[in-house]
């Protein structure tokens, strides 16, 4: 694995973007990237500000060239700090707890010494070592593992695409970019692999299986906070996943329920239809009552943005050129149309003007003559 915090002159063609932000947070994000998604649930639990451009996934342009100079690994999120590159979405969490430390910022990570340190850290390793994006692909390969997603069919078929066609798309772009070939190569073999993973059906169903064991510990943990919890009485269960304070392990563990969520999974797991697991119901009801949760996972867009705009802006980038040069085409050629419809004219009009002096000598020469 590449260094996650790169500490360099951030190269030439990241320059002039990075000159502005110095001083200021700039993420490189996707708004339905897992990854992009924790990272920006704790930017806004910090209340930090931080400018964020998106890189849209469905559309390649984290393989492009100008983003694997800044990520090797040609995946977001990454956080770009004046000069400080941090990619990882776990590193660029840390970067930001460590960095951002003013009274007026909220914590996120118990101090050294707390009893609650070890427990978040825990949590934080354990729910991040689910592998997400074997069940997102898993669910969006054998459809019938989920019950209720939020992504439509269509979109469902077109991301079905994209996986299919990134082994070409790769290929490509190392013959187009023979500088970058061996980075291209490395992700097409890690790539392969992941797929021939997320392919095969027992090997969803077994991180599937990992996963509802992680939930059982995690609903044994939420039922010992709400025994520990002084509010329980007035039904208040007022305290999160570790303790008494929100902290990086709740934003990993709502980013994975709301995930969970998305993808159809959640119904057999917790609510009143899976009849189970009733404090992870009660926690993931009062996570989405939180301003975060509302900001970066409920934009009532998201859907059409992972599954319409890339196709817009597609047919834009692919037809865009083309119609601007058709346009710029027609400008040009009614333009010189119009110039030498002028210049007939006027040519028409000396040779009218000409015949007309010469029509007016004949005539008075030939009246001359006459007369
Ligand atoms: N370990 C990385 C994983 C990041 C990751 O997998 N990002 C995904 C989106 S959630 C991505 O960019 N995928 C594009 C690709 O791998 O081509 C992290 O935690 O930041």
């Amino acid at each position: 694995m590449m260094d996650e915090v790169v500490e360099e002159e951030v190269d030439e063609v990241m320059e002039e973007e990075v000159e502005e932000e110095v001083g200021g947070l700039l993420l490189y994000h996707w708004s339905q990237s897992f990854a992009s998604q924790k990272v920006r649930l704790v930017i806004c639990e910090k209340r930090l500000a931080c400018e964020e451009r998106e890189v849209c996934l469905p559309l390649n342009e984290h393989n492009e060239p100008w983003f694997m100079r800044l990520n090797p690994a040609g995946e977001v999120p990454v956080l770009v700090h004046g000069k400080v590159v941090v990619c990882q979405a776990d590193a660029i969490v840390t970067y930001l707890e460590e960095t951002f430390t003013g009274d007026a910022v909220p914590r996120l990570l118990p101090e050294a010494g707390s009893p609650y340190l070890a427990r978040v850290q825990h949590y934080r390793e354990l729910l991040d070592s689910l592998p997400v994006d074997t069940y997102t692909h898993g669910c969006i390969l054998h459809p019938h593992l989920a019950s209720h997603g939020s992504l439509p069919a269509f979109a469902t078929a077109h991301i079905r695409n994209q996986i299919i066609n990134t082994d070409a798309e790769l290929k490509k772009l190392a013959r187009e970019h023979p500088e970058m070939r061996d980075l291209y190569l490395g992700k097409l073999r890690r790539f392969k692999s992941k797929l021939l993973e997320q392919d095969d059906l027992a090997h969803v169903e077994r991180v599937l299986e990992d996963l509802d064991r992680v939930l059982d510990q995690v609903e044994t943990e939420l039922e010992q906070r709400s025994q520990e919890s002084p509010d329980t009485e007035a039904g208040g269960e007022l305290w999160w996943l570790c303790g008494p304070a929100y902290s990086l392990a709740d934003a990993c563990l709502v980013a994975t329920l709301h995930r969970l969520s998305f993808l159809g999974l959640s119904r057999r797991r917790w609510g009143p239809s899976a009849q189970r697991r009733p404090r992870l119901a009660a926690y993931y009801e009062r996570s989405a009552r939180r301003e975060a949760f509302a900001r970066v996972l409920r934009p009532a867009d998201n859907v059409l943005r992972s599954a319409l705009m890339p196709a817009a802006l597609k047919a834009a980038r692919r037809h865009g050129p083309r119609l601007i040069l058709r346009g710029a085409a027609a400008l040009l050629a009614g333009a010189a149309a119009a110039a030498l419809a002028v210049l007939v004219a006027r040519v028409a009009r000396r040779r009218l003007a000409a015949a007309a002096v010469v029509a007016v000598v004949v005539v008075g020469n030939v009246a001359g003559r006459a007369g």
